[in-house]
């Protein structure tokens, strides 16, 4: 993944504005509505019968923010992606058993959220810039499956 430097400043610059917290919880709670069967990882999560039950949830709410508070790792090491990403990309195949095309869907409700809560200044050049960003941390979180 390769973005300008004027990518790497629009980048940064937007993501001090998001409740990394906050951000989390609502992108993984929309990814299990929009998309339900992603909900198969979660069956340990207790309530996810509605949407309300879904974004109510306390479990869905702590794991969102865990998983932005990593993607928000990552933003550090935009060069590095495969190399930040390469334990848990190992955990995810491994262990966990996620289809990697979950990372994609992951990132592009995160792309929604974050045009929720930043309005107008969440520009399309903006949105290009994360749009790769999201599609680089999905390809390196896939890049260890085998
Ligand atoms: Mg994953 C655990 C990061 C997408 C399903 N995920 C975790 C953990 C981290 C993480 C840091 C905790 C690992 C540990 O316990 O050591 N996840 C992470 C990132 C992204 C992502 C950075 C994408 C940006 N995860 C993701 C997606 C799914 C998923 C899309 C499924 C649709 N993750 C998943 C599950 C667990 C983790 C099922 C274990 C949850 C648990 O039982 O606690």
């Amino acid at each position: 993944m390769v973005l300008t430097a004027d990518e790497k400043a629009l980048v940064s610059s937007l993501w001090c504005k998001m409740n990394v917290d906050e951000a989390g919880a609502e992108a993984l709670g929309r990814m299990l509505v929009v998309y339900p069967w992603t909900q198969r990882f979660f069956d340990h999560f207790g309530d996810l019968s509605s949407a309300s039950a879904v974004m109510g949830n306390a479990k869905v709410k702590a794991h969102g923010k865990k998983v932005l508070n990593s993607f928000s790792d990552g933003l550090k090491h935009l060069d590095d992606l495969k190399g930040t990403f390469a334990h848990l990309s190992e955990l995810h195949c491994d262990k966990l058993h996620v289809d990697p095309e979950n990372f994609r869907l992951l990132g592009n409700v995160l792309v929604c959220v974050m045009a929720r809560h930043l309005g107008p200044e969440f520009t399309p050049q903006a949105q290009a810039a994360y749009q790769k960003v999201v599609a680089g941390v999905a390809n390196a979180l896939a890049h260890k499956y085998h």
